[in-house]
């Protein structure tokens, strides 16, 4: 299969290529932010807006879910939280001229950063059946045209509802209740492609899907694990926490294919040493895996720790089951196996063991590196035995720590969107609203793509985001989407999902998290979570982009009144004092009692983590060792491992400009990190142009060989690991077949793909 490659997906003209840095942030990172901030917002916008980031009063990031400092009068600085600001603060906007200008074929044709260069959305926008542009259409018009969709529908599982991590609760909470409400639970979210994985693997072998460990933990920890993450481009205020825990003597190892800058040395911008000095070193050891090598390589961590006896007795006696089956399968290894799945040496990984059998504490972090593999769910639960193998978990500086991406994206979870919610959550929506909720499970992000592929799903809604560019697959994302009645997009920026239409689309215009929320009780606070589980207020401050946004909340509430007029919910109350809505969920959702009285604590509150009091909920209060065979990713001769990746210049689908600083790489994005001695053994040069081609055989390697292509890549030899090759996502998205998920949780497996290169 070729992909249909547009102007957006050729090659970069003016690429230059340099060293790859080897730290991150300093005074550059200050500067490059304050530049994009002044560029898009203005000089006084810009000193406005940076202040009030996560400050009391202020509002949440909407950058990522790393959590803020106890003491928030301690502005932490971060150059990519300042540039998802800016891009959300711009003074740019998109007007109805701009659409009657651009056809919507002619969109489609623009790159993803022409596309969110043009500004914030304006004003709600149709596109009619066989019309070729957007026209602008009332609020009133808009929300019919999707109500008569819904009710049209033979079936409420023929619409879907996705939701991407930026929603806040009270929207995510009011979101889940009218889709329920309609009858369906198909409520896919960026998650399914995200940190699915960790949800599976922790419910499974600890009871909650989420991290166990607080910043505090961090600080107090003896060693940390940073294993497929990279902190310095994604979670930049990560690196002032490991730099405190490092002075508190932590010991930090980085386990990733590639040395990535921020984890050799962060320059922090807070500091002296910071910015005039040599910064601080972050790993004390680097461990250049293979791709999908980690689940080898804590097998035999747990195997030498077993073998040792240096094991938590008490612990696993009075907390854990399972642990004799478990020392019998890791009795024994296959070091061959190993060393080749990990490309490491023995020794590297006798080192990693004894590090771990020594440490008084031990916390693993890890997020996409990890979830987006084949095994994702094996391989993190290969990494909690080895931390229940020394009591780990409950104890200060010990746990887990999955980072999360989108900054309410643990939030929304909690706030039911999930398109399996536990029985207990949806009894108790039932007996909050006297309703009755459907029960029967609904379709993920790749089971949406099958449904509307395959015309069982008709309405596609968007809550946030960029389905078509981040989900995997691209051609074949496309064509469903275009095969519906109706996509509709409520949206901050304009993106390629506006311009991959079903035969009617919508463009819902609405506010961001920086801007000023008023509804008729007044100005309203908004709830996220984070990472860690804290949940505190964020209340915008800026004027919002246009007077004609509504917030995510007044859509939903607005929409659901449409949908269904004979409704007992009070969907006027909920949209005109956020208050009523936390009310709900004070009743609804476990661990939000009094919620309103406790963020009014500006550092809001933690939700309960059972594993920290060592209370399991599973098999009886104990964690559970989980045994799985190894396994790692085959790539047959000739042929690569492709993992895709974030620049330092991007959000997601998002992309703030051309440049990834830290690995050298200025003015392009179609590049190809190689191994030199790859580039040698397949006959092919560094700076040269190749097209990537995917080759699949099905989830068992059994089926028919199919092919997808990625045209005009720039060869760029660089320190990766012999075989593991990378690109950045979401250009190679067209690569990652549909149906190659991970095992469990249907993550596609984005940080594995098997590829052969074909010179141009
Ligand atoms: N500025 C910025 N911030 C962001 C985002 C953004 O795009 N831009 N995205 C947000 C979101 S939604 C998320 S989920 C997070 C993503 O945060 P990350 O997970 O850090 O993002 P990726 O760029 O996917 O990086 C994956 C890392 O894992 C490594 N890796 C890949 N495969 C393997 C493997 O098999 N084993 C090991 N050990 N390592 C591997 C890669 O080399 C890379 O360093 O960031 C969030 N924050
Ligand atoms: N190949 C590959 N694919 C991947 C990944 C990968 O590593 N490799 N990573 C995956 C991951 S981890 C994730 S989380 C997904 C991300 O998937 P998404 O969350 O769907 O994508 P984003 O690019 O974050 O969405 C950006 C859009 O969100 C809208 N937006 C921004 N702020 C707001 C807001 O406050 N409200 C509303 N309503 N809209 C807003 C803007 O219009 C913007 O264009 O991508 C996944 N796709
Ligand atoms: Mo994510």
């Amino acid at each position: 299969m070729a992909s249909k490659a547009g102007t957006q997906d050729r090659g970069d003209a003016d690429l230059v290529v340099t060293e790859p840095k080897s730290s991150a942030a300093g005074v550059p990172a200050v500067v490059r932010s304050l530049r994009m901030s002044i560029e898009q917002m203005g000089v006084v916008r810009t000193g406005r807006t940076l202040l009030r980031i996560n400050q009391d009063n202020g509002y949440d990031c909407p950058g990522c879910a790393w959590p803020d400092p106890a003491d928030k009068h301690r502005a932490e600085f971060c150059e990519n939280g300042a540039k998802a600001v800016a891009e959300e603060a711009t003074l740019r906007r998109v007007e109805p001229a701009f659409f009657a200008e651009h056809s919507i074929a002619e969109l489609r044709e623009k790159s993803d950063y022409w596309l969110g260069q043009q500004g914030r959305l304006t004003t709600p926008m149709h596109k009619p059946a066989e019309a070729t542009h957007y026209e602008p259409v009332t609020w009133e018009r808009a929300l019919d045209i999707v109500a008569d969709h819904l009710c049209e529908l033979d079936d409420p599982d023929q619409a879907i509802f996705y939701t991407s991590g930026r929603t806040s609760n009270e929207a995510a909470f009011a979101y889940q209740l009218f889709v329920r409400e309609f009858g369906t639970n198909n409520l896919p979210d960026c998650s399914n492609m995200c940190h699915e994985s960790s949800g599976t693997a922790l419910g499974e072998s600890i009871g909650i899907g989420k991290g166990t460990v607080t910043l505090d933990d961090l600080v107090a920890a003896d060693l940390i694990l940073v294993v497929g993450q990279n902190p310095g481009t994604n979670h930049p205020r990560m690196l002032s926490t490991l730099e405190a825990a490092k002075e508190n003597g932590a010991r930090v190892v980085s386990i990733n294919p590639l040395a990535e800058a921020g984890l050799m040395t962060f320059r922090n911008p807070q500091t002296v040493k910071g910015v005039a000095g040599a910064g601080s070193k972050i790993a004390d050891t680097h461990l250049p895996i293979r791709l999908g090598g980690d689940q080898a390589l804590f097998q035999a961590v747990g195997h030498l720790l077993v073998q040792q006896g240096a094991v938590d007795k008490d612990f696993i006696e009075a907390h854990t089951a399972g642990f004799a089956k478990f020392a019998e399968a890791r009795a024994s290894l296959d070091w061959s196996r190993v060393l080749e799945a990990t490309g490491l040496a023995e020794a590297e990984i006798r080192a990693l063991a004894d590090a771990i059998a020594s440490a008084e504490s031990v916390i693993v972090c890890w997020a996409m590196g990890i979830t987006q593999h084949r095994h994702a769910v094996a391989t993190i639960q290969e990494m909690v035995n080895v931390l229940l193998l020394g009591g780990h978990m409950g104890r200060e500086g010990a746990g887990v720590c999955p980072v999360r991406g989108h900054s309410n994206v643990q939030g929304d979870r909690t706030m039911g969107i999930y398109e399996k919610a536990p029985e207990s959550f949806l009894d108790a929506l039932d007996a909050e609203f006297s309703i009755t909720v459907p029960r029967e499970h609904g379709v993920d992000a790749v089971d949406a793509v099958r449904a509307m592929r395959d015309g069982r799903g008709r309405v596609f809604f968007a809550m946030g985001g960029n389905f078509v560019r981040a989900m995997s697959d691209s051609d074949v994302t496309e064509a469903a989407l275009e095969a519906t009645d109706l996509t509709c997009h409520v949206s901050t920026k304009l993106n390629r999902s506006h311009t991959v239409t079903g035969t009617e689309a919508l463009i819902l215009p609405t506010l961001g998290r920086t801007e000023r929320d008023v509804q008729f009780s007044g100005e309203q606070v908004v709830t996220v979570e984070d990472s860690m589980s804290m949940v505190h207020a964020s209340r915008g401050r800026l004027a919002p982009a246009s007077d004609t946004l509504l917030s995510e909340v007044a859509i939903v509430c607005e929409l659901a009144r449409r949908v269904r007029p004979e409704s007992t919910i009070d969907w006027s109350a909920m949209r005109g004092d956020y208050r009523v809505i936390r009310s709900q969920i004070s009743r609804v959702v476990p661990g939000f009692e009094r919620f309103e009285e406790r963020i009014a604590d500006p550092g809001g509150f933690q939700l309960p983590i059972p594993p920290r009091e060592r209370r399991f909920e599973v098999d009886g209060g104990r964690a559970r060792f989980m045994v799985h065979p190894l396994e790692y990713p085959e790539c047959p001769p000739g042929r690569l491992l492709l993992q895709t990746i974030r620049s330092h210049d991007q959000y997601n689908t998002t992309i703030y400009g051309l440049d990834d600083h830290y690995r050298g790489i200025k003015s392009g994005r179609r590049v190809l990190f190689i191994n030199p001695d790859d580039l040698t053994t397949l006959g092919l040069s560094e700076g040269q142009s190749v097209d990537i081609i995917s080759e699949w055989r099905g989830p068992d390697g059994a089926d028919a060989l199919t092919e997808r292509r990625a045209e005009e890549f720039r060869l760029v030899g660089y320190p990766t690991p012999r075989g593991c090759v990378a690109a950045y996502f979401p250009e190679t998205n067209v690569l990652v077949p549909l149906d190659s998920t991970a095992r469990g949780s249907n993550t596609p497996t984005s940080k594995s793909v098997v590829v052969r290169l074909e010179a141009r």
